[in-house]
């Protein structure tokens, strides 16, 4: 394989010498005002440090609409680009070694070859994903009416084939959890039989669950609408749980922060799945409108705070077996996806050391005397702190930048890839379409 442009460790270590200065300063500061309260910086650096997220391999390409998609140059053309992409992200925040993949559109023709190549860059595998809302070249059947809940068993039996090949590529990669998002649903009132569809898709997933490792977990992802513009088989996390339950303990429900109805309270769903200890993991994104799969953070900040501020509870609590998952899970439509992910990376590490800060003591004492104004003050002052020196810090003490994107322009990776990656079309399989 030909040699091809990586960002060199040292260059990023020039590009910190130059913001090292004002970081410390701003640490210092930010150290003084949390000493005020009883914190300590250093411990906070350590845990920011220690965060680590999945980076979606289709969120390195350009995304598309239902209307249009305009490629970016140098869009990963193979699994391997992709990968080469996720290492980028991954020098420069430090805290995404993990890619997750999709099949087929990931498909590794040698598995060991490509986790020999992802390891070679300080990478590993988390959860794969499966793909059952398209159809693809020589398959025998049509999704086009459903998959695991299709009426036809024939159909269904090819999807639960597709996820049990999942599962053996994923243990070749290192994987340790199968993430089944569905297209199913219906367009038009009557199409579907609400009902059986899902007692059809139960019959399936248990079909995927008996072919699960021991030491596996499959993630259910559920979504409000799209494809399916009327209904939706597994539509919302209520659904989620009750298949997670009939299924059994290694079947976890897995929270897109975008599939859910505009105003949905996510921190209280959160909270919910954690109550009842299945809650997967995320996908991270943002959204204004529906699954709009925009950057994290973009739009509400404050939700992503308060869904950290649960998961940081339910961490300090020690909740028995929770672990939950991160990922991020974008379409980057006009964005360079490196740098929609790496600051979509940030966001969601800025929304856990800020979850971090919250005065629990304070407010457990706000909640007791039903004191909501101060309940809010405590989640607020938390919220307001401006983090950034202490995200700056665990990233640049681990290698990465200071500035991530800033220092990811000046390499010119984006264009030393347009250059090495001339466009293909035919090739191209990143990005939501
Ligand atoms: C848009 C809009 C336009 C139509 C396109 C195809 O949503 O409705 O009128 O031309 O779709
Ligand atoms: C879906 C869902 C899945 C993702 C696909 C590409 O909306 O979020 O997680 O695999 O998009
Ligand atoms: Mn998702
Ligand atoms: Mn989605």
């Amino acid at each position: 394989m030909a040699q091809t442009f990586r960002i060199d460790d040292e260059f990023i270590a020039r590009e910190n010498e130059r913001a090292q200065a004002w970081v410390d300063e701003d640490a210092e500061h930010l150290a003084r005002v949390l000493r005020r309260s009883g914190r300590e910086l250093e411990p906070l650096v350590a845990a920011a440090a220690d965060f680590r997220l999945a980076v979606p391999s289709w969120g390195v390409g350009t995304g598309g609409t239902r209307f249009a998609r305009f490629p970016g140059p140098g869009e990963p053309r193979d699994v391997y680009e992709k990968l080469d992409d996720c290492a980028a992200i991954q020098q420069l925040v430090r805290t995404t070694p993990a890619v997750s993949l999709h099949i087929p559109w990931d498909r590794p023709d040698d598995p060991h070859a490509l986790v020999a190549y992802a390891n070679a860059r300080g990478l590993h595998f988390d959860a794969i994903n499966s793909n059952t809302f398209q159809d693809q070249p020589g398959q025998a059947r049509s999704y086009k009416f459903g998959s695991l809940s299709h009426v036809d068993a024939a159909v269904r039996q090819q999807a639960i084939r597709h996820n049990v090949e999942c599962i053996a590529i994923g243990r070749a990669l290192g994987s340790r959890a199968l993430s089944v998002w569905i297209g199913d649903g219906g367009n038009v009132p009557g199409q579907v039989h609400t009902r059986r569809a899902l007692e059809r898709y139960l019959d399936s997933m248990a079909g995927i669950y008996r072919a699960l490792p021991d030491d596996w977990r499959v993630y259910l992802e559920h979504k409000l609408y799209e494809p399916a513009f009327y209904s939706t088989v597994i539509n919302d996390w209520g659904t989620s749980y009750y298949c997670a339950e009939q299924l059994g303990p290694k079947a976890l429900c897995l929270v897109d922060l975008g599939h859910h109805a505009p105003n949905v309270n996510i921190e209280m769903v959160v909270a919910r799945l954690i109550g009842a200890r299945r809650l997967a993991g995320f996908h991270f994104n943002d959204s204004k409108y529906g699954d709009d799969d925009l950057d994290t953070g973009s739009i509400k900040p404050f939700q992503l705070f308060l869904v950290f501020n649960e998961l940081v509870d339910a961490e300090l609590d020690r909740t028995p077996g929770f672990a939950p998952a991160y990922m991020l899970d974008q379409s980057h439509n006009v964005t360079d996806p490196i740098e929609s992910l790496i600051v979509s990376a940030t966001e969601v590490v800025r929304a856990y050391v800020q979850a971090l800060l919250v005065d629990r003591a304070a407010l457990a004492d706000a909640q007791d005397r039903s004191d909501a104004i101060a309940a809010l003050a405590t989640l607020k002052r938390a919220f307001l702190t401006d983090v950034s020196p202490i995200l700056a810090l665990a990233r640049a003490r681990a290698g990465g930048a200071i500035d991530p994107v800033a220092a990811y322009r000046a390499s010119a990776y984006r264009q030393r890839k347009a250059a090495e990656r001339p466009a293909d079309a035919s090739r191209v399989t990143a990005g939501i379409v």
